[in-house]
């Protein structure tokens, strides 16, 4: 009932998100050269390059091409020709894509990816989910790794016995949590590499971490890197949803904001059972102070009357805009595709 009473209001939601005249080139740090200059620097002892990205942002190959582009410097190539780019750009070196957390994503739009995605050339992809303690596909890494590197030439590394593999992507999409799961699912062994839920988790290019015994493989874990021009706002709203960029730098509010724009579009209502809601709502204020109110996230506010000084207290819409989003990171507001 909850459900069909929602559907009758989609019409009144939003159709266009108003990003206020916000400028995108203030909430990414740069390029981050000092991680790409020492990436660079590994090149020569690299058998293949393991590229991931969140699975919820379909645009990805966009993000991809501009990732591989500046990471291997051919920035002259024009970016409207998606192909020539892409092919170019990954005869350089053998790749392999990864879809990560495949858990929060709407797997329903899995072929239309893959077709997408091989429609540019990129035949190599796997969805993974790097949390699960068994997860097939990460089980079949090292034998997909092995026919990719063996159907191109090794070069300098022709006499080596054992592969290494590099790891890169933007920020937070699970890197380090790749190599610790092939750790896990082929080594048996614990976590090498550090894990967190924040962006800039990973600093420095670090030594090569065993992942494989059998043929014997290493992985580079690699700092997250943003490409050096985001694409257009939302683009840049996507990224800043899935956790890639400080919160703080885009602001709580907005995120939220987005986050509710978009569960409406793609009406996935879940989040009205979650806060109490009477029914879905696309005024985030609204939203919020329901959260607040539901979490006890309150704060005193002292005012100023014209019979003297009254405390009263108010919904904090900062503390509940952070736990909307942080759901949606979680999955909490169902699986969801971001484009
Ligand atoms: N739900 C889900 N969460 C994941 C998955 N893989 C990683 N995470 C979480 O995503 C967050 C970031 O993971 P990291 O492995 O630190 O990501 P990273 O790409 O190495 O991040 P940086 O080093 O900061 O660039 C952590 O909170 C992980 O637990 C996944 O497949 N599913
Ligand atoms: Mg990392």
């Amino acid at each position: 009932m909850k459900l069909y009473q929602a559907l009758r209001n989609v019409a009144k939601f939003r159709t266009v998100f108003d990003f206020g005249g916000r400028d995108v080139a203030h909430w990414f740090p740069g390029h981050m050269a000092k991680g790409l200059k020492q990436m660079r620097a590994n090149m020569k002892n690299v058998d293949c390059i393991v590229e991931i990205h969140d699975a919820r942002i379909s645009f990805c190959l966009f993000v991809c091409l501009r990732i591989c582009v500046f990471f291997f410097n051919i920035r002259q190539i024009p970016f409207s020709g998606r192909n020539p780019v892409f092919h170019e750009t990954l005869d350089v070196k053998p790749h392999l894509l990864i879809l990560n957390k495949m858990d929060l994503a709407d797997v329903s739009n899995k072929q239309r990816i893959l077709k997408k995605l091989e429609k540019n050339g990129v035949r190599n992809v796997l969805f993974t989910d790097c949390l699960k303690q068994r997860d097939d596909s990460i089980k079949k890494l090292v034998p997909m790794v092995m026919d990719i590197i063996k159907s191109h030439p090794r070069f300098n590394r022709d006499e080596n016995v054992d592969y290494c593999l590099m790891v890169i992507g933007v920020p937070n999409v699970g890197k380090s949590s790749l190599i610790n799961s092939l750790r896990r699912t082929n080594l048996k062994k614990g976590r090498a590499s550090r894990v967190g839920g924040e962006p800039g988790i990973t600093r420095a290019v670090l030594t090569k971490i065993q992942v494989c015994e059998r043929p014997i493989m290493y992985l580079l874990d690699t700092p997250g890197v943003l490409p050096p021009k985001i694409e257009s706002v939302e683009t840049g709203m996507k990224l800043a949803l899935c956790g890639t960029i400080l919160d703080h730098l885009v602001g709580e509010d907005i995120i939220a904001d987005y986050l509710l724009y978009s569960l409406n579009r793609q009406e996935k209502f879940s989040y009205v059972e979650k806060y109490n809601l009477e029914k879905p709502s696309d005024d985030i204020q609204q939203v919020l102070k329901r959260i607040a109110v539901k979490l006890g996230k309150t704060q005193r506010v002292k005012a100023i009357t014209g019979v003297g000084n009254i405390t009263i207290t108010l919904p904090n819409y900062t503390a509940a805009a952070y736990d909307f989003i942080r759901a949606f990171r979680k999955g909490e507001l169902g699986r969801v595709m971001l484009d």
